[in-house]
């Protein structure tokens, strides 16, 4: 099932995440509900707080190669357990904000734990858009947004445009 994405600003953005205690039938569902939203969107990273649940749980698929199979990944609870010192910029995209990018600056590399759906610990090293977009979805865990790394100019107008598309949609 697709589930609607929350747009920003809205309160549930904002607020940190409770961990997950048990890998019950509802978060599988949340799971495969939170792929089907993410590709449909189309993008390539969800977290729950996106769909306003308010759980350590999200997903990814980072593959360009269109040829190639896709490479859907669920990461519940995850960690950042290492940063490399080099920095990478990236021009990024928020489902939560649609049609507004801008780039951030964030570690290259990111070593990463986690529990995947059948409650076995992993743990993976991630580069590329791999490592900024496992970064950018579990700041959404903690409530922090892409733009909450801009300069206030930048967020306010940012948020005002977002303001004014959620008074659109609302109208109809
Ligand atoms: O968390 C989200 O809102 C999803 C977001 C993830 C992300 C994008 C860019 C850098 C870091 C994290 C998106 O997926 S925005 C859409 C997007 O980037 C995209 C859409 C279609 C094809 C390729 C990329
Ligand atoms: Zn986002």
């Amino acid at each position: 099932m697709i589930r609607p994405i929350l747009i920003h600003p809205d309160p549930r953005l904002k607020k940190p995440c409770e961990p997950i205690a048990a890998i019950t039938p509802e978060i599988v569902t949340l799971a495969s509900d939170m792929l089907q939203t993410m590709y449909d969107a189309p993008g390539i990273g969800l977290a729950a707080p996106q769909v306003g649940v308010m759980k350590r749980l999200i997903v990814m698929d980072c593959e360009k190669r269109t040829d190639a199979p896709p490479q859907p990944m669920v990461l519940i609870n995850p960690v950042v357990l290492w940063t490399s010192e080099e920095l990478s910029t990236y021009e990024e995209g928020c489902l939560s904000i649609p049609d507004q990018y801008a780039d951030v600056q964030r570690p290259a590399e990111v070593r990463v734990g986690w529990r995947d759906l059948d409650g076995s610990e992993q743990e993976r090293q991630f580069d590329g858009l791999w490592a900024t977009c496992v970064q950018h979805e579990i700041d959404h865990l903690a409530g922090k947004l892409f733009i909450d790394y801009l300069g206030p100019l930048k967020r306010q107008m940012i948020t005002r445009k977002m303001e004014k598309l959620k008074r659109e949609l609302a109208r109809g």
